[in-house]
């Protein structure tokens, strides 16, 4: 195939702080238009000098901007953290005054293209500022200091161990004592009520920012980015939700009644939600690590990815090199040596950065990178996977204007090195020689659980995270009611409880990446249904004739060659466009990961006949 054509690749990040604040498509069927502005009569020629010199003058920011918040993230400190808020202000600053210049050419005559570019100006900042220096100050060194705050949190245990949230995050996933696990989950939530004012005053101003620009609040304007009115989006991911909901329903009830099993019914009755300290993860977000809790009886693969990375001694550079050596078995370029230079692999002993894993780009041309303090086992290995996502993705659109420099939405950016990592099946892994055999078809059901537990668990936080920031931001919930509300929609969407009374003080948001690093969720919720729509559909160009969860689109140039055609489009089109490029309906939809886990489905349901549902 194609090789001449995946010559020209780069990759850069979604979770970059200031990639995510342009991080958004344009808007052709936007339907919202914010600020009316008195327009003199500007022609098709202002707007092209516009777009033209805007372009400069955002690339020129964008670049100085990643250089300071990649020296932020990698050294918190009080200089670095001043440093990244100025820079944040003056970016920020530019961002509001490019949204209100490009919404003068509302009425001009412009081409589809230019008046994405014109769009993609209005509703691109995650963090707008508010039209005064001072307010705009106050905003961007909130941002700085909440994200700082995140960072560096620790909690001192009652043995007066001093834990950070990677110590922490080992403990909630290997321990099975209940008090040792309440003890680690509580403890991390000691790092977020002092950033509750902070965060409150946030959502004041950045609202400010948001109205100044003619959104109802700063959740209208995320929600804007999907080339759809912010209405419609929200229905779609109802509807999406709707589809998977009996699944995780299945899922949730089978892992209920394996935890009471473990735990004891007076610690998880079979009526009530789950506690959240007992699903191996710290937010409850994704269940894989109690896996062995909850695994179906005979049908165990026999083997474990973090024991096989052990067994044949893997570094944490062997597990970046592994990944990117399936991205160039489809066909992309290797990574730059400045990525190996440059990338954050391991934790340093004597600094406090920001472990939480993200990926890079400085120059919007070759300068891409990770930062990651990577823990050998498998599930850092499939975070690998996503990261590398990011970096092939931005390579791949590194030659698109500086506007179109994105995702086609931001679901796209967080599903591609996921779907990548969905070929990471046992067949894949035996033929790089990390195990020696494939289980046969009898133990797919233990496979698919182990994935079900990752992906299908994840989903509904994948969509709660948002909905409590809407209401947030729309003011339906109030700083009073943050926390409250917070575990209501905890309850509602995931059937996961908080295992201890929490106080209106308690901020347990905040001890969520995403919430102080302002960073939007439904992205997350999209791409866990994007990833399973394209591997269905690189597997069709594959040639794949197994089942699909057996699929692997290792080395098959084609079905790399498909990938690259959209991740080339960068946000040059609607994202309808670039999903029908690669899916062949402009529609996302979760059939395709509904029909990945149909045996397990079957399998859960009969598991469950016997079993008291629901939360
Ligand atoms: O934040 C991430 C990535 C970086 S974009 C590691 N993820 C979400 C999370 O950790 O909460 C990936 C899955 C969801
Ligand atoms: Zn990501």
């Amino acid at each position: 195939m194609v090789i001449t054509m995946l010559t020209k690749f780069k990759l850069s990040s979604a979770a970059l702080i200031v990639a995510a604040a342009f991080a958004t498509t344009g808007c052709e069927k936007q339907t919202e238009t914010p600020v009316a502005v008195q327009a003199p009569a500007y022609t098709a020629a202002d707007v092209d000098k516009f777009i033209s010199e805007t372009g400069e003058e955002l690339s020129r920011l964008i670049n100085e901007s990643s250089k300071i918040d990649w020296v932020y993230s990698n050294f918190i400190t009080d200089d670095t953290a001043a440093l990244s808020a100025a820079s944040a202000q003056k970016y920020s600053e530019a961002g509001v005054r490019f949204a209100m210049q490009a919404a003068q050419f509302d009425k001009v005559e412009v081409s589809a293209e230019q008046r994405r570019k014109l769009n993609i100006l209005k509703q691109a900042l995650v963090l707008p500022a508010p039209q005064d220096s001072a307010k705009s100050a106050e905003l961007a060194t909130i941002a700085a200091d909440l994200g700082g705050m995140y960072g560096k949190g620790t909690y001192t245990n009652a043995k007066g161990e001093k834990l950070n949230l990677g110590d922490m995050s080992a403990i909630m996933a290997s321990s099975r004592n209940y008090s040792e696990l309440l003890d680690v989950w509580q403890g991390w939530r000691t790092v977020s009520p002092a950033m509750k004012p902070l965060y409150q005053r946030e959502v004041e101003l950045a609202n400010e920012g948001a109205q100044g620009l003619g959104y109802a609040d700063l959740g209208a304007m995320w929600r804007s980015n999907y080339d759809m009115s912010s209405d419609e989006f929200a229905v779609e991911l109802d509807r999406l939700w709707g589809q998977v909901k009996p699944l995780y329903d299945a899922l949730h009830c089978h892992v209920r009644a394996e935890l009471s099993e473990e735990y004891g019914e007076d610690k998880v009755p079979q009526d009530q939600a789950i506690p959240a300290h007992l699903l191996g993860n710290m937010w409850a977000q994704s269940w894989g690590n109690v896996y062995d809790l909850v695994a179906p009886e005979n049908a165990d693969p026999g083997y474990d990815v973090t024991e096989q990375l052990a067994k044949h001694e893997y570094t944490e550079i062997d597990m970046v090199k592994g990944a990117e050596k399936f991205f160039t078995s489809l066909g992309f370029e290797e990574l730059p040596s400045t990525f190996w230079e440059r990338s954050l692999f391991t934790k340093p002993a004597d600094r406090d950065v920001e472990c939480h894993a993200s990926a890079w780009d400085i120059d919007s041309q070759d300068d891409i990178r990770i930062k990651m303090c990577i823990q050998k086992n498998g599930e850092d290995f499939s975070t690998i996977h996503h990261e590398l996502g990011h970096n092939f993705y931005q390579r791949a659109y590194k030659d698109q204007p500086v506007y179109f420099q994105n995702s086609a939405n931001d679901g796209f950016h967080e599903a591609i090195g996921d779907t990548i990592a969905l070929s990471v099946t046992p067949g894949y892994l035996k033929e790089i020689g990390l195990i020696d055999t494939v289980p046969d078809e009898s133990k797919d059901i233990g496979l698919l659980m182990k994935m079900a537990l990752e992906k299908i668990a994840f989903i509904p936080f994948g969509l709660m995270v948002d909905q409590w920031r809407w209401q947030v931001f729309s003011g339906k919930i109030s700083p009073e009611n943050y926390n409250q509300a917070w575990w209501e929609l905890r309850e509602k969407y995931q059937g996961v409880r908080a295992p201890i009374a929490r106080a209106a003080t308690d901020f347990d948001p905040g001890a969520k990446y995403h919430v102080p690093g302002n960073v939007p969720y439904s992205r997350y919720f999209l791409a866990h249904i994007l990833q399973f729509e394209f591997h269905k559909s690189l597997c069709e160009i594959a040639g794949n004739e197994e089942s699909i969860h057996r699929c692997s689109i290792y080395n098959n140039k084609a079905a790399g060659a498909k990938l690259n055609q959209v991740l080339e489009m960068g946000s040059s089109q609607p994202w309808q466009n670039a999903h029908k490029v690669i899916t062949g309906s402009e529609q996302m939809d979760a059939s395709a990961i509904l029909a990945y886990f149909a045996p397990l489905q079957k399998w859960l349901d009969e598991k469950n006949q016997s079993r008291q549902c629901g939360f």
